[in-house]
This record gives C-alpha cells, structure tokens and sequence, in this order.
C-alpha cells in the first residue's frame, strides 16, 4: 500500500503571469485524489501550504522577481516534502509554477541522504531551467530550479542545497527551449539532454529505460517533476510557456507507464499549470490522467500482451 500525500503549493512568484495559484484548486477540481485512489494506494490531501514570513534576501542581478517569496516558498516545500517522505508517504506537489521544484528537490535530497541513497532527477519540460539568480535575464525564478538542484554557484540567497545531485544522475526529457546562458553551463557539466529531436529519432522508451536502470543500479530514490509544457500546446493549452513541438498524447503515457512499471519513482511535482489558460480544463484532465498511468492505472489489463 502507497500512501500518497497530494501537497497543494499555490506558487506564483517564479514567473509573471498570474494564474499559477489556481494550480491546486484545478487539480482538485479535475479529479485528482479520485483518479488514483485504489487498493493499492491510499491518498491523503494535505491542503495547500502558504510561505513563511519573507526573508530579507537580495540579489545582484536587478530582474530578478521576487527572490524573498520564492525563497519563502522553497523553505516551506522543502519541509512539507521531507516529511511526507520520512513519513513514508509518497508525496506529489501540486503546484504553482516551476520555482516550487527548488524546494521539493531540496526536501527529497535531503530525505534522501538521511536515508544514505543517491537521489536521482528526471526533468519532463521543453526547458532546461539551468538558470541561476545571476544569469536569467527574464528574472523568472522557474528557470533556475535545475541549477540549484546540481550545485551551480549564484543562490546565496537560498538554503544550501542538500548533497547536490551530479549531472550523472540527471535526465531531462522534451527539451526544446534552451537559453544561451543555460547552454554553456550545461555543456560544462556534461549534462546529458534528450531533447526533441533525441525522442523523435530513439522515441521515449530506450533512452528512459537507459536512464531508469542507472537508477535501479545505484539502488537510488528518483524525483520526477512534471512541467505542463513537456507536453504538446495542442493538447496542454494552459501554461504561460507555450514551445511548439512537444510530446505527444502517447508519449506522455508511455512515459508514465514506462515509471509505473520501474517501481523506482518515491515524489513528484505537477507544475506550470495556469488554469486560467486552459480550455475547459483539457490540460488539468490529461496532467490528472497522467498520474493516473504513473499509479498504474491502465485501460484496461492484458491477460496475455500481443506479440
Ligand atoms: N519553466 N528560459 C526561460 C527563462 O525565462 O529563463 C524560460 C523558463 C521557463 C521555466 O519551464 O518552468
Ligand atoms: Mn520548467
Ligand atoms: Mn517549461
Ligand atoms: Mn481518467
């Protein structure tokens, strides 16, 4: 029996355009807790969380928007995510847009070196937020998660990030919209992206066992965050950062079954939805559908799989 905690984190600081907070509300509205409640899972709503009191930081970089909220929010997610993990819960935040994944990872690392294993990343967007506080020139705070979760210097401001997790051990799917900035720190690193143009040549199944058996290897907890934009425009309407080109209907399952199947995935974040965008909560619908496939909810079950 799983016990998933749904966490609801009514982030919108990281961008600016509001909408982001209605994130859980749609969430819950679309189904939710009802779509992956089973015999095998039991689901708790946590509620929504709200930050602290802001902190008094800055940053030498005058775009960036509101660092003392998302600061707040970072501390306040990372604590709720930890416990749901120590708890033995398995945790998916509802977000808010993609700065809560700051403090989400941040709780699962720091779950994860209490518990002596590795923690793994597998990062479902059209964009690679390897930005810092220094180097974003929107000054959007949801371009930078994945810069703090593998140790870049530039987030004084933040919490130190719990035993930072080397590019080895990063996956990122579905990228197409990578700032120059981010390029250059990337290929530094030796992060290995499959972007678009990856999944159309291989498709999704190879490239993700490739990475799902590294993480069964190192006997590794794995984080997954979500951005609605990983997804086609055509099929996820509601998000501020529409790129053209992204992953199919199918290929979003498939991703989610090929997960379910691994038994390897211990939190999630669902981010980047702006209900307020969407079109009669088509995007909300597939975002809940695709945590469904990751339960291990399927249409219906093969006695025997064709050949
Ligand atoms: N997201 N690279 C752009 C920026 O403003 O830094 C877009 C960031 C998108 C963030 O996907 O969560
Ligand atoms: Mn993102
Ligand atoms: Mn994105
Ligand atoms: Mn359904």
């Amino acid at each position: 029996m799983t016990r998933i905690i749904l966490i609801g984190a009514p982030v919108d600081s990281g961008q600016r355009r509001a909408g982001c907070l209605m994130g859980p509300a749609a969430y819950r509205v679309a189904g939710l807790a009802r779509e992956i409640a089973s015999e095998a899972h039991e689901v708790t709503d946590a509620g929504d969380l709200a930050p602290g009191p802001l902190p008094g930081v800055s940053c030498a970089n005058p775009a960036v928007d509101r660092l003392p909220e998302t600061v707040a929010w970072t501390q306040t997610i990372s604590a709720a995510v930890e416990e749901a993990l120590t708890a033995g819960g398995f945790p998916i935040v509802m977000g808010g847009d993609h700065s809560l994944a700051l403090g989400s990872a941040a709780g699962a690392a720091r779950h994860a070196l209490r518990a002596g294993r590795p923690l793994f990343l597998l990062w479902l967007d059209a964009h690679s937020d390897f930005h810092t506080p220094l180097t974003t020139t929107s000054g959007n705070l949801h371009g930078t998660p994945l810069a703090y979760i593998n140790g870049r210097d530039g987030f004084d401001a933040f919490p130190p990030f719990p035993a930072p997790v080397p590019a080895e051990r990063i996956c990122m799917f579905g990228i197409r919209s990578v700032d120059p900035g981010e390029q250059a720190a990337m290929q530094e690193r030796d992060i290995a992206i499959n972007d678009m143009r990856v999944i159309d040549e291989r498709g999704i199944v190879a490239p993700l066992r490739e990475f799902l058996d590294r993480v069964r290897a190192g006997n590794g907890l794995l984080h997954v965050s979500l951005d609605v934009d990983f997804l086609d425009p055509s099929i996820a309407p509601a998000v501020g950062t529409t790129v053209p080109g992204g992953a199919t209907f199918r290929e979003a399952h498939l991703v989610m079954e090929l997960l379910h199947e691994s038994g390897l995935v211990s939190s999630l974040d669902l981010v980047e939805l702006n209900p307020f965008l969407d079109d009669r909560g088509m995007t909300a619908r597939l975002m809940v559908d695709l945590v469904g496939s990751l339960m291990g909810k399927k249409v219906f079950d093969r006695p025997t799989r064709a050949k």
